[in-house]
């Protein structure tokens, strides 16, 4: 029965497949407006691509993208020649969005800046794996429904390399989306290089070695070192341009004062006790944290923030501050007596005076980037002890944390874990899946997500926009980590992108397009939703 089921569903599969080619082009996201028309534009390797020079990188990127399949000559400058590919800026469309014309002479893209123009060439390129050289005339309008559209990859669990962080920044960046959340330090690792510490990836970007099975059943260890593990500096800086060449920002993540038992490996005095502790070879949540009485405590969070920003310039700085155990603040002399000077009392439920001092913790840091023109994100658990005025919340504990956040005037993120973790399993059976956390996120979950659930119309502007997150726990590898993302991160795209103008009756054709695009750059990715398996 399983096997007639799988069988048919392949048909299936391919029968759609033969149809889209056929049939009317397909794009993902959906575009705000696609009208057909007659004629096509045939592609050659003597096509032109005239760019203006602050279009030569889209137009680059462009000629790099297509390359499997047609080769380009590097593009011209602007000029009144009206053959060929003419891309152009127009500050009268929206920052990201773009309009295209193709007739027979020429494709004109038109974006609101360079990054709408590279969304442009995003969708000419998915006609070119749909059409190969005789791309069908149209007109297209398009801009996204988000500004911030994320996903986030735990390089602690697991390390992945600086060129397959680059090619997660690919696959982001031919799905839309414009923000990666680079989860940089964690229990087990410190994965960043800080030149004022040096010990901190000398000695915490190893760990003795690693759990073997799931983290709630298993007590097994393997026995292998793992590490070290870490980004110099120098080649934090070549991400950062990497990815902004495909118009995607970095936005950095120092967990503090929790997930930090790694650095408390490598800086004793970081802890209440200051006894050393190894770097974390289980996963869960580590009762480890730092002091947050100490004035070194704040002394280095300075610090390490100071080399960070030099790093990323984004405005946005993660914060973590999520998981904050507070058993060794309860017992630390250092935390009561700064609980005591700033008169913090227990106020019931979640208000313990433990938790505001995690708040006292997070303003603190808050007031520290705002001064250097930077913005802090966090986790929604820091929503505990009160929330600061600036910060944008991440709601990863469902979406409550964030309607709270947004009710508050606060700028939000989200990322409810049933939707949005991919390390959530992907299938009800779990068949073939290999090991992960937990949970259930098919791609039609995901693509049926209502993002503004439970908000008012005044409470959804707060929302800056949506992220799939990856924690790495159970991801060994990048193979693995790419049939996490793939295809899930397509339907979360659209419901980034094209929120309100998702469009379920084409989503499986555009899905064998999108299937296509990940053969030919050669992305792994899940077969379950091509299957039909939930
Ligand atoms: C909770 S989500 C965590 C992470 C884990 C993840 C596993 C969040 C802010 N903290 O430390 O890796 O669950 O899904």
């Amino acid at each position: 029965m399983q096997i007639l089921r799988r069988t048919l569903a392949l048909l299936f599969a391919v029968l759609i497949g033969c149809m889209a080619e056929a049939a009317t082009p397909v794009i993902l996201p959906q575009p705000t407006l696609f009208t057909l028309r007659e004629g096509t534009f045939r592609l050659t390797n003597q096509t032109q691509i005239h760019a203006p020079s602050e279009l030569r990188n889209p137009a680059e990127r462009f000629v790099e993208d297509v390359a499997a399949i047609v080769t380009l000559e590097a593009p011209h400058k602007a000029s009144k020649q009206a053959e060929g590919i003419r891309l152009q800026l127009n500050k009268a469309l929206p920052t990201e969005g773009y309009h295209m014309q193709i007739t027979p002479r020429e494709i004109r893209i038109e974006g609101g800046s360079a990054a709408g123009v590279y969304y442009g060439l995003q969708s000419l390129r998915q006609l070119v794996v749909q059409y190969g050289d005789s791309i069908p005339c149209c007109t297209i309008e398009d801009a996204p429904n988000f500004s911030y559209r994320g996903a986030h990859l735990d390089v602690v669990r697991h390390f992945f390399t600086v060129e397959e962080v680059k090619r997660y920044i690919d696959i982001l960046a031919a799905h839309k989306l414009n923000r990666l959340h680079w989860h940089l330090t964690d229990d087990q690792g410190w994965r960043i290089e800080i030149k004022h510490y040096p010990e901190l990836t000398e000695q915490a970007s190893k760990r003795k070695e690693t759990l073997i099975g799931h983290c709630l059943h298993s007590t097994t260890y393997d026995g292998v070192p793992y590490g070290p593990y870490y980004y110099t500096q120098e080649e934090i800086r070549e991400v950062v341009v990497y990815a902004a060449a495909r118009y995607v920002k970095i936005i950095p993540e120092i967990e503090m004062p929790s997930h930090a038992q790694a650095a408390l490996h490598a800086l004793p005095w970081l802890g209440c006790t200051e006894q050393q502790v190894e770097v974390w070879t289980h996963w869960g949540v580590s009762p480890e944290v730092m002091c947050g009485g100490k004035e070194t405590t704040y002394e280095f969070l300075e610090q390490v923030l100071t080399e960070v920003m030099a790093l990323f310039p984004s405005e946005y700085i993660h914060i973590g501050g999520d998981e904050c155990p507070k058993e060794r603040w309860e017992q630390c002399p250092h935390c009561q007596a700064r609980i005591r000077e700033l008169g913090l009392q227990d106020e019931g439920q979640n208000r313990t005076a433990e938790n505001q001092l995690q708040s006292y913790l997070t303003a603190r840091i808050e007031r520290f980037l705002n001064a250097h023109g930077r913005r802090i994100i966090g986790w929604d658990d820091m929503l505990a002890g009160g929330i600061t005025p600036t910060a944008t919340v991440m709601s990863w504990q469902g979406t409550q944390g964030g309607i709270y956040a947004a009710q508050h005037g606060n700028h939000v993120v989200m990322t409810p874990m049933e939707y949005c973790y991919f390390d959530f399993y992907q299938t009800e059976s779990r068949e073939g899946e290999g090991l992960a956390i937990g949970g259930w996120v098919p791609f039609e979950k995901v693509y049926a997500w209502d993002p503004y659930a439970g908000l008012n119309d005044h409470e959804r502007d707060y929302i800056l926009g949506l992220q799939c997150n990856l924690w790495s726990e159970y991801i060994p590898n990048f193979n693995h980590l790419q049939r996490l993302l793939l295809p899930r991160l397509a339907a979360l795209s659209e419901v980034q992108w094209a929120t309100d103008r998702r469009d379920p009756t084409t989503i499986r054709i555009r899905m064998e397009q999108m299937r296509r695009l990940y053969e030919l750059c050669d992305w792994s990715y899940a077969p379950y939703y091509f299957e039909g398996r939930k």
